[in-house]
């Protein structure tokens, strides 16, 4: 079926002749003309306070951007992607990240099939193995317990760990090492390995596919440098390694035991799969009670999005709100900024999350969008961002939406530096919404050909998410909001966010040229010849290192 055109849609319409509208309203007039405007504008579930407010956004914005989305099917689809639809239509296949944290007792089927008792028996399968290696029960070859831990990945199968297991350091077992490896670039693995003793190593190789370059080279550099390590017997490595994957067969190839094999399944997308096997590393690090912990704040945020009325429903507000300025203010970016330093690579993975999943300029009916989808996000923990990037936001030519995300209490209190990080929060927000008029900066007593230079217009819109703490919980709810948020977006733009085809060139293109850079003899280049002089140059200096 072919669907509607959004933009000619009268929904898209009134949208913006709505916007044509607001022109030239601030959020000072707003908040002027609704004394309640900052308590109103607000919603909270599973945990999460969000004051949106500070939007550029009217009662009718909202009226409009619902209809918009119940006019593009959101709500329909989105049950049916907790029904177990196949809604990732281009790979024909379910979307069931929320069957990860299904608890036990539910029924999603996928062709017929309740898939919750298999992701629970996985989980507990998860929770013996954690179990046996954080008390010290499962020994290495030389009869040493495990003391570091290093998961092998790539893209969905690195971020969404390294991101867990940054965030919720606070929780994990300090006297272990967690390290991660990713790029092909050897020098990820060495660095992550020139320190540690491979008798007390585990690898955790985390790959759906179990094809992937860059995870398989690495994997194979594990092997090696442990058999170099252990003295070359094979048998060592049923003991150093283990792998999650939903292939088998290639597992099995490379040697790791599938008894020692985690799987997960085809309805999982890569970047939907931090809270499935491929968290094994967060696990190991803060125990199988805190991971089922966080699941249920994942579980939380599912149910708040399933059921929670459309004026009230936190992911489903972020979305329409991300589209309101991708689509209608021409805003090509979203900063999300967590005045949490545990939440560093928290914008990385969501760059992923976000961008991989709708960035797409091709429909589900396999149209041109004629629309701008998928903004890109970014971003930086504050308040590091503000001694950098800011100046941007306050004052640049761009509109930049942020997302600012705090917690009440923190982790590791000292003196009042947890009120100077939040007093830092809460002002940004109220610097970007209501700047520095030109009659404030000449009050200061600046001289006149200065004063255009200090003016900050305002105007420029934030979302706050707040939290009581961080805990395993509110980042299960945390993500769970982003993916919600993408899900919606993606609805709207009817575009398939499940899929990632674009990625799919490049990977074709480098197995091309792989033996054009090592072939002893000069290989005939048929490029471009910016490509053949970029394969000459590199073969060339790859000749006289030797
Ligand atoms: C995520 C993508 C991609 C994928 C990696 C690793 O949604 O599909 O980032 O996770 O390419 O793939 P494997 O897990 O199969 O190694």
């Amino acid at each position: 079926m072919t669907a509607p055109s959004l933009r000619t849609s009268p929904e898209w319409k009134a949208l913006a002749k709505h916007w044509a509208s607001l022109r030239g309203t601030t959020l000072k007039a707003l908040f002027d003309g609704d004394a309640q405007r900052g308590e109103r504008l607000t919603a909270e579930g599973a945990g999460l306070y969000l004051d949106y407010s500070k939007n550029l956004i009217t009662d009718e914005t909202l009226r409009l951007l619902q209809r918009l989305a119940r006019a593009r099917g959101v709500f329909a689809r989105r049950d049916a992607m907790f029904r177990g639809d196949k809604i990732n239509e281009t790979e024909k296949r379910a979307v069931l990240h929320v069957a990860l944290r299904a608890p036990h007792g539910e029924v999603i089927r996928v062709d017929g099939q309740n898939v919750v008792p298999e992701v629970h028996e996985v989980l507990d399968r998860m929770a013996a193995f954690s179990d046996k290696v954080r008390s010290g029960e499962w020994r290495g070859h030389s009869g040493k317990p495990i003391r570091n831990v290093i998961s092998i990945g790539i893209g969905g199968s690195d971020l969404g760990p390294v991101m867990a297991y940054e965030a919720l350091k606070h929780y994990s077992r300090r006297d272990m090492t967690f390290r991660f490896v990713s790029n092909v670039d050897p020098t990820d693995f060495v660095e992550a390995t020139r320190d540690l003793d491979a008798a007390e190593t585990l690898f955790i190789i985390c790959s759906k596919t179990f094809t992937t370059l860059e995870t398989l080279t690495n994997a194979h550099a594990a092997r090696d440098w442990c058999l170099q390590n252990l003295g070359g017997d094979e048998a060592a490595v049923a003991k150093h390694f283990v792998a999650v994957s939903t292939n088998a067969e290639e597992v099995e190839k490379f040697g790791i035991d599938t008894a020692n094999m985690f799987g997960f399944w085809d309805w999982v997308g890569g970047r939907y799969s931090m809270d499935s096997a491929i968290g094994l590393s967060t696990m190991l690090a803060i125990g199988p009670e805190a991971f089922r912990e966080m699941l249920a704040g994942f579980h939380a945020m599912d149910e708040h999005f399933r059921n929670t009325p459309a004026e009230r429903n936190l992911p489903l507000l972020m979305g329409l709100l991300a589209v309101w300025y991708n689509d209608f203010f021409g805003a090509q970016t979203v900063a999300v900024l967590p005045y949490v330093q545990y939440l560093k690579r928290f914008p990385a993975y969501l760059q992923q999350l976000t961008m991989e999943s709708n960035g797409k300029h091709v429909t589900l009916s396999g149209e041109r969008a004629h629309y701008d989808t998928g903004p890109i996000y970014w971003g930086e923990p504050g308040t590091n961002g503000q001694h950098s990037f800011y100046q941007l936001i306050h004052q640049g030519t761009r509109l930049i939406p942020c997302d600012f995300i705090g917690f009440m209490h923190s982790l590791n209190p000292l003196g009042g530096q947890h009120d100077l990080l939040m007093a830092n929060l809460i002002a940004q927000t109220e610097a970007l919404a209501f700047g520095k008029t030109p009659a404030q900066v000449r009050e200061e007593g600046t001289p006149e050909w200065l004063v255009p230079h200090r003016v900050c217009e305002g105007n420029r819109p934030t979302n706050t998410i707040l939290a009581e703490n961080l805990t395993p919980r509110s980042l299960g709810a945390l993500v769970a909001l982003y993916e919600h948020s993408v899900f919606t977006q993606g609805a709207v733009w009817h575009i398939d966010s499940f899929d990632q085809w674009g990625v799919e060139l490049g990977k074709q293109l480098a197995k091309k040229v792989i033996p054009q850079l090592q072939d002893a003899n000069e290989p005939k280049l048929e490029h471009d010849s910016s490509t053949n002089e970029l394969i000459r140059r590199y073969r060339a200096a790859r000749r006289s290192t030797g």
